[in-house]
């Protein structure tokens, strides 16, 4: 992939992962080279780093548009209804989801695109699926609407590659913490509240029980893992389905531990909302060998590091 020719269309660049990977994605190919797009105006953390235009996901024509005017030969596609939100307005969720993704994978094909970044989760499991260390391939019989999207486009985007040739490829994200954007209606985002709440109250209310285990990863990793999959050479690149991501599991009883260590007054209260039942059809820990085997996936970051650095980004 030549650096300097390629035109590079984010979708979703307002969202928590969408908004970081526009910054890391403009310091890798320059920041005239990376159009940033969302239905909202522009955020404030990529607000003045490069180009960026007002895009509705589900407006194929306007979408298409764009990357003729604009020469895009790559989109990454972080637009999507997560986890919680999808589970009060379901439908709603499977349309945004799905349309949005169609429309990307439609264009791809149609403009010869080189590359599609497109994220699914580890909601495409569900309460069938191991607990432990759930492999790349096993039983999938995901219950939310969030991950029966997720596991309808992975199939989707094999179905791209396979018959069109388009090069998509996908990583299945764990929980996703970080500090410089808020989260957007997830179950894994009592992981980051709890590092808000212990700044600001010393004390957070956590919406799961003490005891829930869930696959999570520091946004610096998820970053560093998504570039490195798209410069992956395409013949390591063994599924166009979506790869199995890990770096830490933990539970809100072991993270909020690890901040008392730093806060030793801080304090936890837990009240199990409508989450929990999200939560409980997760897998706890996600094997990802076919990613670290396939194209040398490695994560840096593990509870301690992550907690300490969170704490000294939002202490600022
Ligand atoms: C969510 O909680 O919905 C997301 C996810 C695990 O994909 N963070």
């Amino acid at each position: 992939m030549d650096i300097d020719t390629e035109k590079i269309l984010v979708i979703g660049a307002g969202g928590q992962i969408g908004g970081e990977l526009t910054l890391a994605l403009r310091k890798k190919y320059g920041n005239e080279q990376v159009l940033a797009s969302d239905l909202r105006e522009q955020s404030p953390l990529i607000e003045g780093t490069g180009p960026f235009t007002t895009l509705d996901a589900l407006n194929k024509e306007a979408m298409q548009e764009i990357v003729k005017e604009h020469g895009i030969t790559q989109i990454y596609h972080l637009a999507a209804v997560l986890s919680a939100v999808g589970e009060k307005q379901p439908l709603m969720a499977w349309n945004i989801n799905m349309t949005a993704l169609l429309n990307v994978l439609e264009i791809a094909r149609e403009e010869k695109l080189k590359r599609v970044y497109w994220p699914s989760s580890i909601a495409v499991f569900g309460p069938s699926s191991p607990k432990k260390d759930c492999p790349q391939t096993t039983i999938v019989e995901p219950s939310t609407v969030y991950g029966i999207s997720k596991y309808a486009g992975e199939s989707w985007c094999n179905y791209y590659f396979e018959k069109y040739g388009v090069d998509v490829r996908s990583l299945r994200y764990p929980g996703i913490i970080s500090y410089k954007t808020p989260p957007g209606g997830g179950t894994t985002d009592y992981a980051i509240d709890i590092f808000h709440s212990a700044l600001k109250a010393g004390s957070y209310n956590c919406f799961l029980k003490e005891d829930t285990y869930l696959p999570m990863m520091y946004m610096e990793d998820a970053i560093r893992a998504t570039l490195e999959l798209m410069d992956a050479p395409l013949e390591n690149i063994k599924t166009h389905r979506s790869y199995n991501l890990s770096a830490i599991s933990f539970s809100p009883e072991e993270i909020a531990a690890e901040i008392k260590k730093h806060i030793p007054d801080f304090t936890i209260q837990y009240q199990p909302d409508f989450r929990q039942a999200i939560a409980d059809t997760w897998p706890a820990s996600i094997d990802d060998s076919e990613a670290r085997q396939d194209w040398n996936w490695q994560p840096e970051f593990d509870l301690a590091k992550m907690t300490a650095d969170m704490l000294t980004n939002l202490k600022g």
